[in-house]
């Protein structure tokens, strides 16, 4: 079982959102791929496959960080969180949207 369960969102540091630690043991990345969905010449979104799961990182503004984080479990549970960065440069995730596939 996948320990998204884990993820606090409210201290998810958007540094570092890209490469979360889904198992709490240091998942390990089978694959990386960069997608351009909207077309616009940016690849703002990343795909990372682990042996937990997948996850999508999206930089919807360009500005090189993860604005969008959605975590799907290989139990079909998925979640997806807002990553807003504040004045004081830190970084906080809002979970918007959860589910099962
Ligand atoms: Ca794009
Ligand atoms: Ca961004």
């Amino acid at each position: 079982m996948i320990a998204v369960d884990g993820f606090a969102a409210g201290d998810l540091p958007a540094d570092e959102v890209a490469e979360p630690d889904l198992d709490g043991g240091g998942a390990s990345t089978f694959s990386t791929d960069v997608f351009d969905l909207d077309g616009d010449g940016h690849y703002e979104t990343t795909v990372r496959a682990t042996d937990a799961g997948i996850t999508v990182a999206t930089d919807i503004d360009g500005d090189g960080v993860t604005d969008k984080f959605t975590a799907f479990g290989r139990d079909g549970q998925y979640r997806t969180w807002e990553i807003f960065r504040e004045a004081n440069g830190i970084g906080r995730g809002e979970m918007i949207e959860f589910g099962e596939l």
